[in-house]
Order: C-alpha cells, then sequence, then structure tokens
C-alpha cells in the first residue's frame, strides 16, 4: 500500500517488528531532497487498523532518531588484533574496530566457520538470536537454513515465552486467547502479571471502554505499574506465588459452587480432579494469603467478583495474563493453573470473556518450508545437531566441552537479533565466555551494543524501516506486510540477505539459499491452512492488513474456546489434569532466607524494549526516573541505613551491580526492583560494564526451559567511596544534586 501525497512525498505501510503484542500499523512519510536522496520524515501509527488505531507507543513515536542515528553502525568492521574483548567506551568504539568490505567480512566469516566446523565439527557453531525483529523473515528464516545447512547447534529460544507457551499448550493444545477488541465488552479484567500500560499500549483503549461501561480493572503484580497505578485495585502479590493464588481462587470458587458445571462437563476433562485438589485445606484463602501476601477477604473478594461477574454485571470476566508470571521457578505451572480459571467458569462462552496470553498460535505460517529444517541432514552431521537452550548462553560458552558437560565447546558464537550480553542470565558467565579469545563471534547489530563489543567480525543491520517482511502478532488478528520504506542505511544487509550469502559463500548448493524476500514470504503464507484462506502477498500488500479468518473473526466474533471444538489438545477439551501443584521457587525468600534476603525483579523498562532504546538519549530521558535506580521499601531501606539518592550495592552470590535508591512507594517490604538497560552504560565497583542480569541466574522453569528472571534473591549494603572519589563527582551526579 503506498499512496503519493504532496510534492513528491510518499506513504509507506509498514508494521513495528519490535517484540511487542501490538505489531502495529505504521505509516513512514518518504520524501526526496534536491539530490534525488530519500529520506524517511515521519513515523505514526495507521489509523486504518482496527486495533492499533493510528498511534504509536513514546519508544517508536521518535523512531527515526534511531533510524538516523549518528552512532548507527554503517559498515562491516573487524576486530583490530591484538585489542582485547570487552566493554568499550561508548563513542570511542572505532578505536577497537577497523573497517572492512562486506566482500572480506564474508570471506572471513564463511573461512573461520569451515575452519571450525572441519576441527570441532559444525555443532561447535552457536546461532544466538531471539527476537531484535518478529517479522517471519527477519526473526527466522534464512538465518535457520544457514545454520541447519551448516549443522551448527539449535537455539533453543526460551529466554521470552516457552513456559507460559507449553503451560496455554497443555491446557488447550494452542496458544488462541480472547481478541484484544473484546475487552472492551468485560465486565471485569484482570491484568494478571502484566504490565498493559507499559509493555501493550494498544489494549488499553479496550480495556477503558469496558471501564466506562461500568468494569472494574484489577492488577496483580509485586510492583506497582502504570498499569497498577491506574487500576481500580491493585494486588501486590509476592513474586512467584502465582499458582497458588489461582488455587485460592478456585477453592473458593468450587467451595461456593460458582463454577459452570455444564462448560466443564462438555469442554474439559479432569474437572473432579481439579475440584477435589482445588478445595484441599493448602489452597484455602488462609493459607494462600500466608504465602501470597494478599489478605483473605482480598482473595475471597476477587474469586467472588471473577466468578460472579456475569451473573452480577451481565458481562464475562477476562484475564490478561502476561508473560510475566512465568518467569519465575515455577511460572509454567503458575501460568498453567491461571490459564484454567476461565475453563472452570465457563467465561470463554461470552464475548469479552476469557483469557489472553498470546494471540501467536492464531497464525498458521508456514515455518518448514520458510526455516527448512530438513536441510539439517544435508549437513556434515547428517542428523539432528544438538540443542542449546538460549536461557543458559553462560554455561553453554563455559561448560560445553569441558569435563563438566561433553559434547563440542563452543568455538563460534552468531549472535543476531539480540543484545545477548545484556539480556541473558547470569551475566558474569555469559561474558566470561564471550571474552574466551578462542571464541570466533560474530554480532550482526544495528548499534555498538554490549554484544557488539565482543565481536571479532561486526556486520551492520537495518531497521524495519529498511526491508520488506511480512509480520503476524501475539496480541491480536491481523497479518501485515511492512514494506520497505527507504534503502537501508549506509551498507547495512538484512538478516536474510547475510544469511543467504554466507550459504552461497560456504558453498551450499541448494536453490533456497537465493530466495529473495518476496519468494520468502510467499513461502511462509502457503500452509494452505483455513485462517490463511485468501491471505496473499498481493493481497497483504494491497490492503495492510488482513484479519485472519478464525470462525467469525471477520465480523469480531470469534470465540475461542467457546465450545468444545477449539481445543487442540490430545483429549479434545481442556485438560485439567495433571493439577498445578503449587511450589514455592527456590530461590525465594519462602524457601531461603538468609544470606539474600531480598528478592529482586529485574523489570523491563517502560521507554526502553528489553535493552533495545537504552542508548538513546531521547528515550534515556523518557526513562530518567528508574534507569539506574533500585527501588526498594522505606523499612528495607531505614534497615540499611540508606535514602532515596544514595549509592548502593546490589549483590548475591552470581554478581553485583551500583544503583542508586529509590524510594517511591512502588514496591512492598521484602522485594526490590530496577530495570534491563545496556549493561556498558552501569557498572558494578570494579568498573567493569554491569546491568540487572549481573544478579540473575540460569536455572529454568518447570515447563518449556524458561529463564527464571523474577526468581533472584539478592542483598543491598550502602557504597562507601574513598574520599577522593566523593570529592570529584560525576557530571551526572552534580546534575542530581542541583
Ligand atoms: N515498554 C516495553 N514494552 C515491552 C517490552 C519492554 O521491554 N518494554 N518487552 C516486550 C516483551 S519482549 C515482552 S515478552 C512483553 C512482556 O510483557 P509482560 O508479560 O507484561 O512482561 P514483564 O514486563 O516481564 O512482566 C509483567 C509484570 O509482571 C510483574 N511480575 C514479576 N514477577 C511477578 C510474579 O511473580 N507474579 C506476578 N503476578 N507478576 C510478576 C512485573 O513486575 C511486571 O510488571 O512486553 C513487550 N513489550
Ligand atoms: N533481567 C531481565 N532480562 C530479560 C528480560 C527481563 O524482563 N528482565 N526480558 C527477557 C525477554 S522477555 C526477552 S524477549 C529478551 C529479549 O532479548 P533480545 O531479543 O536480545 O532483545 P533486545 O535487547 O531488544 O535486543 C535486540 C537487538 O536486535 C537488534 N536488531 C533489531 N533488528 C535487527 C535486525 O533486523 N537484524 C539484526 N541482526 N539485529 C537487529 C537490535 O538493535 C537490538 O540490539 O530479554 C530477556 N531478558
Ligand atoms: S513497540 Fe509495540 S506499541 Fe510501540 S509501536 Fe511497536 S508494536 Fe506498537
Ligand atoms: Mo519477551
Amino acid at each position: 500500500m503506498e499512496l503519493v501525497g504532496e510534492s513528491g512525498r510518499r506513504v509507506v505501510h509498514a508494521v513495528c517488528s519490535h517484540d511487542c503484542p501490538d505489531s502495529c500499523g505504521v505509516l513512514v512519510t518518504v520524501a526526496t531532497d534536491a539530490a534525488g536522496q530519500e529520506r524517511a520524515v515521519k513515523v505514526e501509527g495507521d489509523p486504518n487498523h482496527p486495533v492499533t488505531r493510528g498511534f504509536l507507543c513514546g519508544k517508536v513515536a521518535k523512531y527515526l532518531d534511531r533510524v538516523y542515528a549518528p552512532d548507527r553502525l554503517l559498515y562491516p568492521m573487524k576486530r583490530k588484533a591484538g585489542v582485547a574483548k570487552g566493554p568499550l567506551v561508548q563513542g570511542r568504539e572505532m578505536e577497537a574496530f577497523e573497517r572492512i568490505t562486506w566482500d572480506e567480512a564474508l570471506e572471513v566469516i564463511a573461512t573461520r566457520l569451515q575452519g571450525i566446523s572441519d576441527e570441532f565439527g559444525p555443532e561447535s557453531i552457536l546461532p544466538y538470536s531471539y527476537a531484535g525483529t518478529i517479522g517471519q523473515l527477519g526473526y527466522g528464516s534464512m538465518d535457520r537454513r544457514f545454520f541447519y545447512r551448516l549443522g551448527a547447534s539449535q537455539l533453543d529460544r526460551t529466554i521470552c515465552a516457552t513456559a507460559g507457551g507449553a503451560a496455554l499448550t497443555s491446557v488447550y493444545g494452542v496458544k488462541l486467547g480472547t481478541v484484544p477488541q473484546d475487552f472492551a465488552h468485560a465486565g471485569l479484567v484482570i491484568a494478571w502479571g502484566a504490565n498493559i500500560h507499559g509493555n501493550n499500549i494498544h489494549l488499553w483503549p479496550f480495556i477503558e471502554e469496558a471501564r466506562r461501561k461500568g468494569a472494574r480493572l484489577v492488577v496483580i503484580d509485586p510492583y506497582r505499574t502504570r498499569t497498577a497505578a491506574l487500576a481500580d485495585e491493585h494486588l501486590a502479590i509476592n513474586p512467584g506465588t502465582d499458582g497458588l493464588l489461582a488455587l485460592g481462587m478456585m477453592h473458593v470458587i468450587f467451595s461456593e459452587g460458582l463454577e459452570d458445571a455444564a462448560y466443564l462437563a462438555e469442554c474439559t476433562v479432569g474437572a473432579a480432579e481439579l475440584r477435589a485438589h482445588a478445595l484441599k485445606a493448602e489452597h484455602a484463602p488462609e493459607v494462600v494469603s500466608l504465602a501470597t501476601g494478599i489478605s483473605v477477604e482480598k482473595i475471597v473478594g476477587l474469586a467472588r467478583e471473577y466468578a460472579g461477574c456475569l451473573k452480577r454485571t451481565g458481562k464475562p470476566a477476562v484475564i490478561r495474563v502476561n508473560y510475566g508470571v512465568q518467569r519465575s521457578e515455577n511460572g509454567g505451572t503458575a501460568a498453567r493453573a491461571v490459564a484454567m480459571l476461565p475453563l472452570v467458569t465457563g467465561a470463554w462462552k461470552h464475548k469479552g470473556g476469557g483469557l489472553l496470553l498470546s494471540t501467536s498460535g492464531s497464525f498458521p505460517f508456514d515455518n518448514n518450508t520458510l526455516q527448512r529444517p530438513d536441510l539439517m541432514y544435508a549437513s556434515p552431521l547428517g542428523r539432528a545437531a544438538r540443542v542449546v537452550n538460549m536461557s543458559q548462553l553462560g554455561q553453554a560458552l563455559t561448560e560445553l566441552g569441558s569435563e563438566a558437560k561433553d559434547g563440542p565447546p563452543v568455538k563460534a558464537l552468531f549472535v543476531y537479533n539480540s543484545n545477548a550480553a545484556a539480556v541473558a542470565p547470569n551475566q558474569n558467565v555469559v561474558l566470561a565466555g564471550m571474552r574466551r579469545d578462542d571464541l570466533f563471534t560474530v554480532v550482526h547489530e544495528q548499534f555498538f551494543t554490549d554484544t557488539a563489543d565482543y565481536a571479532d567480525v561486526l556486520l551492520p543491520a537495518p531497521t524495519f524501516l529498511e526491508v520488506k517482511d511480512v509480520q503476524g502478532a501475539y496480541g491480536h488478528l491481523f497479518a501485515q506486510v511492512s514494506n520497505r520504506a527507504i534503502a537501508p542505511l549506509g551498507e547495512a544487509r538484512s538478516n536474510v540477505r547475510v544469511f543467504g550469502e554466507l550459504g552461497q559463500r560456504m558453498g551450499f548448493e541448494e536453490d533456497c539459499f537465493k530466495d529473495g524476500d518476496d519468494e520468502l514470504i510467499d513461502q511462509t503464507l502457503a500452509s494452505g491452512n483455513a485462517w490463511f484462506e485468501g491471505i496473499t502477498r498481493e493481497r497483504l500488500e494491497r490492503e495492510g492488513h488482513v484479519a485472519l479468518r478464525l470462525p467469525g473473526n471477520e465480523a469480531g466474533e470469534t470465540l475461542p474456546f467457546s465450545t468444545a471444538e477449539w481445543f487442540r489438545t490430545p483429549s479434545g477439551k481442556g485438560e485439567l489434569v495433571p493439577v498445578p501443584v503449587y511450589v514455592a521457587p527456590e530461590e525465594s525468600r519462602a524457601r531461603a532466607t538468609g544470606e539474600y534476603p531480598l528478592e529482586f525483579l529485574g523489570r523491563k523498562a517502560d521507554n526502553y524494549m528489553n535493552s533495545t532504546f537504552a542508548n538513546q538519549a531521547v528515550h534515556q530521558r523518557m526513562e530518567a526516573k528508574t534507569d539506574g535506580v533500585l527501588e526498594m521499601h522505606a523499612d528495607d531501606a531505614q534497615a540499611r541505613s540508606v535514602q532515596t539518592g544514595d549509592e548502593v550495592e546490589i549483590f548475591n552470590a552470581r554478581g553485583r551491580i551500583v544503583l542508586k535508591v529509590g524510594i517511591n512507594g512502588k514496591i512492598n517490604r521484602g522485594v526490590v526492583a530496577a530495570r534491563l538497560d545496556w549493561a556498558k552504560l552501569g557498572q558494578d565497583l570494579s568498573g567493569r560494564g554491569a546491568n540487572v542480569n549481573a544478579l540473575t541466574s540460569e536455572r529454568v522453569t518447570d515447563l518449556g526451559g524458561g529463564a527464571t528472571f523474577y526468581s533472584t534473591l539478592v542483598e543491598v549494603r550502602k557504597v562507601e567511596r574513598p574520599a577522593a572519589a566523593l570529592a570529584h563527582p560525576s557530571s551526572e551526579e552534580t546534575n542530581d544534586a542541583a
């Protein structure tokens, strides 16, 4: 979709490719200057998109600052001989790198990967990527083909959503949920571990609409988020205890006969077992209250309000559960328990009722054709390669191939779509691995990130304005094409192009390494699934977005799990067995008191996207109140003789970071919180770059092998600076005092 406007300006339909449920429709205005040079001059929301409705979040509204940032990576580079890997001073990175041509870069990479594969076996090569872009092509297409054909280790992409995904799949068989528009018809909205206002802003107007019609919004989050502050009620739950709260609610529901017996009988298996389990004394509100920190009255009140919603208001209740719940050791079980609630009450039957974790399972993309896992059998391995869990990158880089773990060591690391050095847990071990001289590291990036500082070869990547892609969403049901608005800046090359060219350079003869963007888009849309019927590239190019053909969806009337036909489990029904058994996280106040008595939440920033945007001044200004701050309760601060503005060291056995105390009433006693950002912008006492992930562990979740960012214990102590340091405050400290 391209409209020619006044004075030769073009308006191009694109899609925000950031890892956000909203997948906004975006309109990019492109102007041509006197020299014939094209430049994006405006980025705005597409008013025709039925869910994202013409506005962008604060992060992406300022996108041209990112696209045209003076510190964008625009050329391939290699590390200068003799320069050690490790954090570089911002703005002086070129002291460590020298510019090379693409030809040289591809040649060096192909030669080194071939040599490493010959000597150590192809599994000693590890790709590392996540969601720098969630476009189908950019997220995983040619890159997957390349690494499969190479025989490289497979990466299990667990860092975000696999525990919740496994939970939803175990109960429902598929990741579907209440469509965002229907939230407007709910009588009660529960935001459960979901920072909607910060992370999923396009759901908010539908919730506001429901509230105007009388609905209440209840937020369950240990932290007083923007969402919680705007809600009717905030239940500041103790981290990691959500499964127990859900069971406590079921205890009340079953003991008071508030369940929907007819729906349970028709659409579920295991209702009797779940009922007996929920009614156990250990799930009585009095017991649940002790562990969750929520009063008996509120637990009982919430259960009654939730289950009685339809009767009381004529409208059903809906739960927006988000991934916050599952970043905890037993987060898979917790997410299963929460996901069972609308099965117990039958809320799915009514427009506006149910539960939304993710709608990603609604998009039947053909990933086999797009990613070609069969190419593993054409690799030198001739079999499926070993699988490495991305949430245990530190172990992979430091232990594989040693006595601790067999299999080949990791000798080459290829990072793209990810700032691994900032986002992976147990940062000190990750960085120790990345510092290895014998590790060949390639990083494909837009900026000199924390990870780029460890690269042997650095490749420039484009932003979403510079590439074409097709995209689904995990927060709505519209497929969209993102057209290329402007040519890639400098010598930036897309993920598709880089891996296609590398494949050819390495002598892979399969034609699939020559596929272009349009061919890849056609392939991934051609799954033949009825929900994609009539959705072609040409139509998406014409219309921008097209509604998936789920039953009733085009009229906005799709009601997943309203009847038994929707379930994709082995039994064909909602599966309530095995019953969710609550266990407190090993790393939590409930299980381990003593040395590290505070629960630490290394949370996402409202104005960054994971670590993305954290280096940009305009975003830093928006986040200034909380970036670099340890948010804590006044009592915990007092017990440590610190107050707002004091420098403190937050530490545990894995690492330490230094932040300034902020006592702002957003967190309960016993819990502290800080924001995810770039490691090299912060520092620990020895001056090395570190961020919140210096404190997090590589322990994985009970289901799905996910990261457990929110099961972290720490202690906090005041930093006593030597007098000399205090006498020469940095400019930042001077500003703070002013
Ligand atoms: N502005 C902004 N938007 C984003 C992102 C971002 O970084 N910034 N990231 C994007 C990505 S990758 C994702 S996956 C989504 C995630 O979006 P969300 O699923 O909303 O994920 P989180 O922010 O990790 O967690 C949500 C909330 O869970 C709370 N929480 C922590 N532990 C617990 C617990 O044990 N129980 C409960 N009930 N709550 C808990 C946190 O305090 C947080 O406010 O957002 C996306 N959108
Ligand atoms: N402590 C803590 N840690 C967390 C989380 C948390 O809440 N707390 N959240 C976790 C979650 S949910 C997630 S999803 C992960 C996110 O982890 P990542 O996916 O690594 O997220 P980002 O930090 O946004 O880094 C993405 C990088 O991709 C680059 N990029 C963008 N587009 C392209 C492209 O087209 N090509 C290439 N080659 N690169 C591109 C961007 O410049 C950016 O540096 O972090 C996890 N880590
Ligand atoms: S980050 Fe999310 S809300 Fe912001 S523009 Fe992108 S898709 Fe929309
Ligand atoms: Mo994520």
